[in-house]
């Protein structure tokens, strides 16, 4: 489903020639007349997994990436963990890396050295929520606390004055309906960061239907796009969403619950049966590893270096 022009801001997509920079092919998946889709990856093979399936961006996911270290979605991981992580994917990927900076790691100091640092590694974009540091998943049950309005406008600001690429993405995220806040005071957030420099709005909810979702895109005022992350409303159609003016998808966790799901039965079953018996057919193969890790290109250099494998 297209994305209607008059809802995606001021944007012209540049005509593609070659390969664009990876912060211009974001924007243009964020911001240009498509709907954008977003698939999480937590390392570098879902990335690489993610890719091949056809995605043209991801979600560096801090829920998905804190999981995969074993640690809870709460500033556990420092940002320099991150970016490390993060770096991995990008070396394996040739599409763009839209990162989830938590609440921005600190003041506005803090998040735009970290801006900078991450546009050196080749980051395309970055999320930020509106949440005090350290935050906490949106859907930890237990109070969350927003950022003054101020605040995180300086952070954002302080981000487009040291972003190192003139299309690196900052996109503002709003967990105003998260914390029970009205629909009134997410718009008013929405407004004040997209006038302190934010690229495009992402709005959170935790409902299970897209009701605030849809009313916050019916009143929003068209300036930026809005980008959304259907995880508890699920089973609203997308054009239900793009229809209402929504510009961009965001597949938030999807990768790491299937591989958890999947590594819990194949544990269980070969714990179980002491054996290997029958299990091939439900694991990929070997070969399989070797693709997605490119090991033929190794083969192939290595004749090409010594002479022989
Ligand atoms: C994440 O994927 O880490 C997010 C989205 O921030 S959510 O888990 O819905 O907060
Ligand atoms: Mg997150």
């Amino acid at each position: 489903m297209p994305k209607d022009h008059s809802k995606s801001g001021t944007y012209t997509a540049p005509p593609i020639t070659g390969h664009l920079p990876l912060a211009t092919q974001l924007r243009h998946i964020i911001c240009g007349p498509e709907t954008g889709f977003l698939m999480e990856a937590h390392n570098a093979l879902s990335a690489r997994i993610a890719e091949n399936a056809g995605f043209k961006a991801l979600w560096a996911s801090s829920l998905t990436i804190s999981a995969s270290m074993g640690l809870r979605d709460a500033n556990e991981l420092t940002w320099t963990q991150s970016l490390d992580l993060i770096s991995g994917m990008i070396d394996a990927v040739g599409i763009p890396i839209l990162m989830d900076a938590d609440s921005g790691y600190g003041d506005f100091n803090i998040f735009s050295r970290f801006v900078r640092k991450a546009g050196e590694r080749g980051v395309a974009g970055v999320c930020i929520e509106d949440k005090l540091f350290p935050k906490i998943n949106s859907f930890a049950k237990t109070e969350q606390h927003l950022a003054s309005v101020n605040d995180f406008c300086a952070k954002i600001r302080a981000a487009k004055d040291n972003q190192i690429h003139p299309d690196f993405m900052l996109v503002a995220r709003t967990e105003a309906l998260v914390v029970g806040a009205d629909l009134e005071e997410t718009l008013v957030r929405a407004e004040a960061y997209y006038e302190a420099g934010a690229d495009a709005i992402l709005v959170h909810s935790k409902s299970n239907t897209a009701h605030e979702i849809l009313a916050f895109a019916d009143k929003w005022s068209n300036k930026a796009p809005i980008v959304v992350v259907p995880t508890t409303y699920a089973d609203t159609p997308t054009d239900t969403l793009t229809n209402a003016g929504v510009s961009t998808l965001i597949w938030a966790n999807h990768s790491l619950r299937a591989a958890i799901r999947s590594m819990e039965d194949i544990t269980a079953r070969i714990f179980k049966q002491q054996s290997l018996n029958g299990i091939d057919a439900d694991v990929t193969s070997i070969e399989d590893v070797f693709s997605l890790t490119d090991m033929s290109e190794l083969i192939a250099a290595t004749k090409r270096y010594q002479g022989h494998s």
